[in-house]
């Protein structure tokens, strides 16, 4: 209840910082990204289309570094590890010893079906050459991908990342980009969910909801 609230919240802001004098228009999103991207390097993308609810975005080609992956009860036991491990990476505990700069989002891939979470690290540009090894980490390298997004604040539990990729998926329902993704179903994670801020932030958190798809 209280992250729709956030959510309503959240896109009530956005709409009135952007539309201003445009009061008569209808939708207008203007792409959500995330202010955490001020700060630290995110992956960049293209903005295809920003619509009621959701935003079509089209990621250019990325190395990711990822861990095994990892069994827990929950998504969020699982971003926990996945994170302190992807930290220690990032401070150096790889086979070259080399440090890297935070990046942003850490995201996390549910396995369908499974208890079991892959997360991941946007690698920084500078490192994207030559990704320092890990024993227990891999490289994921990403083509251009197209990817749904909804954004939403607070922390994500299970249920409100389940909730809320369905909620992307109604929005969807009233744009083209539904027959893409639907085809895609299966093809690529069901969703994936991508958080921008560490866990010891309380306040002005964003998380996106993201599902990958081929046109
Ligand atoms: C981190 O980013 C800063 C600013 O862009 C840069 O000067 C520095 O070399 C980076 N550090 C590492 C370890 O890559
Ligand atoms: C998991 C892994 O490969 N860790 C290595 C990272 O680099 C440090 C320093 O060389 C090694 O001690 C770790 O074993």
């Amino acid at each position: 209840m209280e992250t729709g609230l956030n959510i309503l919240k959240l896109s009530l802001c956005l709409s009135l910082a952007v539309v201003g004098s445009y009061a008569q228009a209808p939708a207008p999103f203007n792409g959500f990204r995330p202010g955490t991207c001020d700060h630290y390097e995110c992956p960049t993308y293209k903005l295809v289309e920003a619509g009621y609810g959701f935003e079509i975005r089209m990621y250019d080609a990325a190395l990711w570094i990822s861990t095994s992956p990892i069994p827990a009860p929950s998504m969020t036991q699982a971003t926990k590890t996945g994170f302190r491990r992807l930290f220690s990476y990032i401070q150096g505990d790889n086979k070259s010893k080399v440090k890297m700069n935070m990046t942003a989002p850490v995201i996390t891939q549910a396995t369908p079906g499974k208890s079991v979470y892959t997360i991941s690290f946007y690698l920084p540009k500078k490192n994207q050459q030559n990704p320092p090894q890990a024993d227990d980490l891999h490289v994921q390298s990403w083509k251009p991908t197209y990817v749904a997004v909804r954004q939403i604040g607070g922390y994500v539990s299970d249920d409100v990342a389940k909730k809320e990729a369905v909620a992307l998926m109604e929005s969807l329902r009233s744009s083209d980009w539904i027959l893409p993704v639907e085809k895609s179903k299966g093809k690529s994670p069901a969703y994936i969910v991508a958080d921008y801020n560490p866990p010891s932030q309380t306040t002005a958190r964003v998380n996106e909801i993201m599902v990958p798809f081929n046109m």
